[in-house]
């Protein structure tokens, strides 16, 4: 008697080969390969399929959710979901799961890394190191002090609150601009962005990505924060009018900025790559070693879960 196991499709890797080799002995996984013709693979399994595993950063659009008739649960490797039609999903009775609570502690130690060293202009001492400008007579530029200054943070969630702890270690002022004021913090609510950003000196923002938040940093906000303010950006590129801050950034109307992300990841304007006062990361805000276990593993339990009581781990709210 065979015992055939169901089909799960993974749309992207998780990166940790214990929780794949666990999916792999539950499941007969089927990979699909970005960029690639899928259809073989696709028609081949396409009544099977009951789970997909996907990413925050992997686009899982609503024509490709309907491939699968049967598909009942899709688990995500992340906690933005802006790449994920849910709402499609989920009117269709497909379970949704994303990677909450695990990575906020990295996404708030990067957010901070990248302000210091946005601040400190870290990126190009290490640069003026290695071309040996040291003792070349070119002097290497002042910092901007990064203790006691004023933080804004745009989007006050689990991270934005993780951003928070790490700032008040700075004895920095702090305060946030949300939709709402959170009744559960003493953190000073400030329901203007625009306010809140001529006020800060660093105005970090950790909000969700998606339509609500396109483009909510524009020029107006960047003149706002001003010549000696510094922009960090750990949560989406499409949060900033792109070309806006290129430009605001040419003209000196921002001091410097610090972003994980971009509007066309991987793609990062050359503009960017010139700027002495502009730190730039490929997206790696959760990329440790432990938490990117810790996801894998919450993916793997959601996965699980389905199995075992018809209901995923961390569903992502009904949209
Ligand atoms: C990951 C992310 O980089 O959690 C998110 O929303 O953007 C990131 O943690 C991503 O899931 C890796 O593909």
């Amino acid at each position: 008697m065979t015992n055939k196991k169901p089909t799960l499709i993974q749309l992207a890797a998780i990166v940790h080969a214990d929780t794949e080799a666990k999916l792999a002995k539950h499941y007969n996984v089927v990979q699909l390969k970005n960029g690639s013709d899928n259809d073989a693979a696709i028609a081949a399994v396409r009544d099977e399929a009951v789970v997909m595993v996907t990413s925050a950063t992997q686009s899982t659009p609503a024509d490709l959710i309907d491939q699968f008739p049967n598909l009942r649960a899709i688990c995500s490797f992340g906690v933005g979901y802006d790449s994920i039609d849910v709402k499609h999903a989920q009117q269709k009775g497909i379970q949704v799961s994303n990677t909450p609570d695990v990575l906020d502690d990295c996404v708030a130690d990067h957010a901070f890394g990248l302000l210091l060293a946005t601040a400190r202009n870290l990126g190009y001492a290490d640069r003026y190191v290695r071309d040996n400008l040291w003792g070349s007579g070119t002097r290497f530029p002042l910092g901007v002090k990064v203790s006691h200054k004023k933080l804004g943070i745009v989007g006050l969630g689990r991270i934005g609150l993780a951003i928070a702890q790490r700032a008040a270690g700075f004895d920095m002022e702090i305060r946030y601009h949300n939709r709402k004021p959170r009744n559960d913090t003493k953190l000073g609510y400030e329901p203007s962005l625009h306010e809140l950003a001529q006020w800060a000196d660093f105005l970090v923002i950790a909000t969700v990505g998606g339509p609500t938040t396109r483009g909510l940093i524009d020029a107006k906000v960047l003149k706002a924060l001003g010549p000696k303010g510094i922009l960090i950006n750990i949560s989406r590129g499409s949060v900033i009018d792109e070309a806006a801050l290129v430009q605001a950034l040419q003209d000196g109307v921002v001091g410097g900025a610090g972003l994980d992300v971009y509007e066309e990841e991987p793609k990062v304007p050359d503009a960017l790559k010139t700027m002495d006062n502009v730190l730039l990361a490929p997206h790696i805000a959760s990329a440790t070693v432990e938490t990117r276990i810790a996801m894998a593993e919450l993916v793997f339990d959601n996965v699980d879960a389905y199995a075992t009581t018809g209901k995923v781990k961390t569903p992502i709210p009904t949209l």
